[in-house]
């Protein structure tokens, strides 16, 4: 009997590049011929609507799962099954202490530009963008360059996690101009209690390595990990897996 498998993608960096739309060419590839032999999923650190806004309002009937923030929010097959939320796990107070810090230490940075909505208040996570998430797509990369050397990120999630000891929450690196803050284990693998029934779970992401928002569930047990470095990649890495599990199947056959 063949293997039940399901592929999960992340999507910044993986099935997109960083917040742009998915390209045609995977977007059918995934529909057209992955999706005869497997199921798919998706799993974004974003929150649903920058995740439709890349993959498209179809995204519901294009996967069997939907997973924004991690999978705090989480749909199967178009009807919403979970949500948890960041504020009744914290607290109003704990989480305005820690906005409070944030709003002051970013207001003591002094960058080559700034733009607005420097704090996202999300249902699962806190996202904080020390440039301002309202830049530019070419301020964003510069900014990225600009961090790469500078680690205006790394820096502040330093001070953070000095000042908020006491606090279970876990700092993640997903994206160019931010970071992802959500109670610990709210990270990726948070989604996996949702994929059941399979026997294998494909997963694959760009920021696998320590401290990028892919690597716990990269490294989970639960997973197969691919690690790629853009959609072309991805798509690449698809072709060889469904290759992999073609003459697997014709090889048991014989036998
Ligand atoms: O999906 C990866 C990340 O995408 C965005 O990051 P940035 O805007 O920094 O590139 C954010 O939505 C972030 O939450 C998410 O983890």
């Amino acid at each position: 009997m063949s293997k039940k498998i399901i592929c999960l993608f992340d999507v910044d960096g993986t099935l997109t590049m960083p917040q742009q739309c998915i390209d045609k060419s995977l977007d059918n590839y995934i529909q057209n011929t992955l999706r005869s032999k497997f199921d798919v999923a998706v799993v974004g650190g974003s929150d649903l609507s920058k995740l439709t806004r890349q993959l498209g309002e179809d995204v519901f009937t294009k996967y069997d799962y939907v997973f924004a923030e991690n999978g705090l929010v989480a749909y199967r097959k178009e009807k919403k099954i979970w949500s948890k939320t960041i504020l009744s796990e914290i607290g109003e107070e704990k989480l305005q202490d820690f906005i409070n810090f944030s709003l002051h230490y970013i207001s003591q940075l002094r960058l080559p530009f700034k733009r607005g909505n420097f704090i996202e208040f999300r249902t699962g996570m806190i996202n904080i963008s020390p440039v301002g998430r309202n830049c530019t797509i070419e301020e964003r990369n510069q900014f990225y360059e600009y961090d790469a050397k500078h680690h205006v990120r790394e820096k502040f999630i330093q001070a953070l996690k000095k000042e908020f000891t006491h606090l279970h929450v876990t700092y993640s690196i997903g994206g160019q101009i931010s970071f992802d803050v959500f109670p610990t284990g709210w990270d990726k693998t948070y989604c996996l209690k949702h994929v059941t029934g399979y026997n294998e779970i494909h997963f694959f992401g760009d920021k696998t390595r320590e401290g990028g928002n892919d690597y716990e569930i990269y490294e989970s047990d639960l997973t197969v990990g691919h690690r790629v470095t853009d959609p072309d990649d991805t798509l690449k890495q698809l072709e060889t897996l469904i290759k992999f599990v073609d003459e697997k199947s014709i090889k048991q056959n014989n036998i």
